[in-house]
Order: structure tokens, then sequence, then C-alpha cells
């Protein structure tokens, strides 16, 4: 049977000094820990790396009718005292509940008190599976249109800033570029800026200006100022580097 996935989509960056930032997804199924391993990496990269921020966030979906939830940690088999996200990498866990980690081998979130704890493998529950991303500079100097193109046909699309977490992701990577602006997937048509991708405008990326809602016929594309940590609308001809969304995990 085919995982349902529900709407439930945001983003979360794993420290400060990890370049990447992460998809969570909800499959509405209950499996054991290793079917539900083995589900995530068929559909999306692994269960859910989490930070103690997005236990609110995971764990509010009404989807979830149990009082847990499987995330991607478990005990390292090699040593009892270690645990390891599926996604690698030791797992330090600031989240667990009093008294845990008891004896048991698989991570669970306790979404009523947003605690982790040791459950057996082999129970069943509902799970996290996420897509991990990160924003790489292309170190050509290229216009809006051959920018889009270039991540398109190499990555994913330009990058499109639709949350703090992808800000803070753009400002980290993009330290490396030989121009001060980037171009982001900004656009401006038919009357009203939008991201290449089509996501929503909720976050706001432009500079304390804020929007302009009617830039001049040369200013319509977006640029990421690298200097001030903002977006802004430029001259879509210009040549500039630019930021690329990339899976982080090829499939
Ligand atoms: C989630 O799964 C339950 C069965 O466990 C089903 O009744 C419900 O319709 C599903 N919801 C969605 C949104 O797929
Ligand atoms: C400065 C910086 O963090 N650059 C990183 C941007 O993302 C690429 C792709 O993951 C990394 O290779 C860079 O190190």
């Amino acid at each position: 049977m085919k995982a349902s996935v529900i709407v439930l989509f945001f983003s979360s960056l794993f420290g400060l000094n990890v370049s990447v930032y992460r998809y969570h997804f909800l499959v509405n199924e209950t499996l054991t820990f290793q079917e539900a391993q083995q589900r995530c990496i068929q559909h999306y990269d692994y269960l859910s790396t989490v930070r103690s921020k997005d236990l609110q966030d995971l764990s509010s979906n009404s989807l979830i009718k149990e009082d847990s939830f499987w995330i991607g940690v478990q005990r390292d088999s090699a040593n009892y005292f270690k645990w390891i996200w599926s996604e690698g990498g030791e797992a330090t866990i600031k989240f667990w509940a009093l008294g845990e980690p008891d004896g048991d081998k698989c991570g669970a979130v306790r979404k009523s008190t947003l605690t982790l704890f040791a459950r057996p493998c082999d129970n069943h529950f509902r799970f996290y599976c996420m897509k991990v991303y990160e924003l790489i500079v292309v170190h050509q100097k290229s216009t809006w249109e051959e920018a889009l193109e270039y991540c398109r046909q190499n990555y994913i699309d330009l990058a499109i800033i639709h949350s703090e977490d992808i800000m803070e992701e753009a400002k980290i990577n993009s330290t490396v570029a030989d121009t001060d602006e980037v171009w982001t997937g900004l656009r401006f048509l038919a009357g009203h800026w939008f991201w290449v991708n089509g996501a929503d405008f909720g976050y706001n990326v432009w500079s304390s200006d804020g929007e302009i809602q009617c830039p001049a016929m040369n200013q319509r594309c977006g640029v990421f100022d690298r200097t001030q940590g903002v977006c802004k609308p430029t001259d879509c001809e210009r040549r500039l580097n630019f930021l690329c969304v990339k899976a982080k995990y090829e499939d």
C-alpha cells in the first residue's frame, strides 16, 4: 500500500553549521520502526532528524491518533550508550523524557509532553519521513533567466526563501559567492511577486522598505543581498552568481 502523505510541510534547519534544511512528512500508517525506516528510504530520504524546536509543529498534526510517533533516532547497535540518526551521525538529544532512555532501542516522541521515549522497535506508530535540501552557490555570472534554467537542469530550482530557516541557510551558504547579490527564485509578473515554484509568500524576505508593490519595468527579478541579509528587486539582465536548491541525497 502506498504511503499516504499529508500536507504538513515545513522546513527545518539543523544546526547553523550544517548547511541543510529539512521538510518533514507525516506518513499516515502505523508501522514498526524498521518498516517505517524502509518506507522513508523508498519514498523520501530518511526517517526525520528532529530538533527540539520542531516538536511542537510535528506533534500538532491531528492525523496522529496515538500518543507517540517515530522519528529517525535509535540506539547504536555497536554502542549501547550512543544514539544515532537514521540519516547518519550521533544524536545529541535534549528532549528525552525524565528517566529516559530506558532499555529500549528506538526513539518515539510523545506528543502530549513533547519529549522523546525509548520504545520497543516493534511498536507500531505513525512516523515522519523527511527530504533534505541544501542551497548551493553557482559561481557563474548569469542573467536571471539563465540562472533559472541552469538550476532546473542541474539541480531542482532557483532558491526559494520562504522561511526563517531557509533565510539563515541562504545567509550561511551565500558567503562564498563572488557577487554581493545572488539570484533567487523571486519574480514579478502580471502585477505581483511570486516564487518560481509557486510557494506562498507568507514569509517576509524583503528589506525594511517592504515589498515593492509595483517595481519599475527593469527591476522585476529578486536578488538576495548577502551583505544585508534581505531580498531586493533588481534588473533581470544583470549578471550575478545564484543560489540553487539541491537535493542533499540524490535518488
Ligand atoms: C489516515 O489513516 C486512517 C486509517 O488509519 C484513515 O481513516 C484516514 O482517512 C487517513 N487520513 C488521510 C488524510 O489519509
Ligand atoms: C559556505 C557554505 O556553507 N557553503 C556550502 C553551500 O552548500 C554546498 C552544498 O552543500 C556546500 O558544498 C558548501 O560548502
